[in-house]
């Protein structure tokens, strides 16, 4: 069988030599941002890797092709696509059988890290349990996925457009460990607060790279969700998210989007909502994240 992924030049030497790289996901390009912001967002987190010494690896399905690193030209392409898959374990290997062209959430992200040995990954927000998922059964594979991959995905917590309470239930029963980031209480993604104690804490890339070595020294298997709250000055205070959830969710229900829809319409709307507030604070805590994902695989690469 021939190898089931491509890696472009960089990735490959870096991972060749054992230099740290960082995996990014490419549905918050195609679904999670519009264009032009969404190139300028991917190509500045790219550099910022590469200043903290590390190789950014974006991943996603080009033509059926799996890819680990993108071009400028690929990144370009890909955030001008308009009809991309959003692509999550369930369809990952459907793209790349049909030859189609699709993002990866975290969990196709954490996928495609793990097999191409790249252990550390820098998002925004991680999928979770919706709101009214008692009825709807929306829970995102993100969740199963930190179960089972074993990939430290660095995020700004789980957007506060979910079920945050019972999302982190589900993490702690599928024994996930959450590590709050030089914080006690959990980050709700464009806020720095949640009301929810953070069930860890560490403070240095390095401790977070020792508990990952030791929970593999165990046998442990699955990833960590390591929460970065977003810099005092950068936050947007939650009441002032939470109106504009409520009002992005009335026109969800109204509009009957359902699935995979419900994530993207809900972004979308609170963008516009927020007069593009919420994208700004939304750039500003992928970029703070990709930093810091950076700085934890540059310390997992010297242990
Ligand atoms: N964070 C963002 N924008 C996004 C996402 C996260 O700031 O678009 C994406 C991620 O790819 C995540 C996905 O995996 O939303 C979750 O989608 P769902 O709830 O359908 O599993
Ligand atoms: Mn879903």
């Amino acid at each position: 069988m021939p190898q089931p992924y491509q890696c472009s030049e960089s990735v490959r030497a870096a991972l060749d030599v054992g230099r740290p790289v960082v995996a990014l996901e490419s549905t918050i390009i195609t679904h999670g941002m519009p264009w032009p912001q969404n190139v300028e967002m991917a190509r500045g987190v790219e550099a910022l890797i590469r200043a903290e010494g590390a190789e950014p690896a974006t991943i996603a399905v080009l033509g059926g092709e799996l890819r680990i690193g993108l071009s400028d030209g690929d990144l370009v392409a890909l955030a001008q696509t308009t009809d991309a898959m959003k692509l999550s374990r369930a369809d990952l290997a459907f793209a790349t059988a049909m030859g189609r062209t699709g993002s990866t959430t975290v969990a196709a992200t954490m996928i495609a890290a793990a097999l191409a040995g790249i252990g550390t990954f820098a998002t925004g927000g991680i999928g979770g349990v919706h709101r009214g998922a008692e009825s709807s059964f929306d829970v995102s594979a993100d969740l199963e996925e930190l179960a089972r991959t074993p990939v430290i995905v660095v995020c700004a917590g789980a957007k506060a457009i979910l079920d945050l309470h019972k999302t982190f239930e589900v993490l702690e029963t599928k024994g996930v460990p959450v590590v709050g980031f030089g914080t006690d209480e959990l980050p709700s993604f464009w806020s720095r607060g949640s009301g929810i104690p953070a069930p860890l804490r560490l403070d240095s890339p390095q401790a977070i790279a020792a508990f990952q070595r030791s929970r593999e020294a165990i046998g442990l298997e699955g990833g960590m969700l390591i929460a970065n709250p977003l810099a005092p000055e950068l936050e947007i205070d939650r009441e002032t998210v939470a109106a504009w959830i409520e009002a992005a969710l009335a026109d969800a229900e109204t509009e009957g989007v359902r699935g995979k829809s419900v994530t993207p319409f809900l972004l979308k709307r609170i963008f516009e909502l927020s007069g593009g507030r919420s994208l700004e604070a939304n750039i500003e805590l992928v970029r703070s994240n990709a930093r810091l994902a950076a700085q934890i695989a540059v310390a997992t690469a010297r242990s």
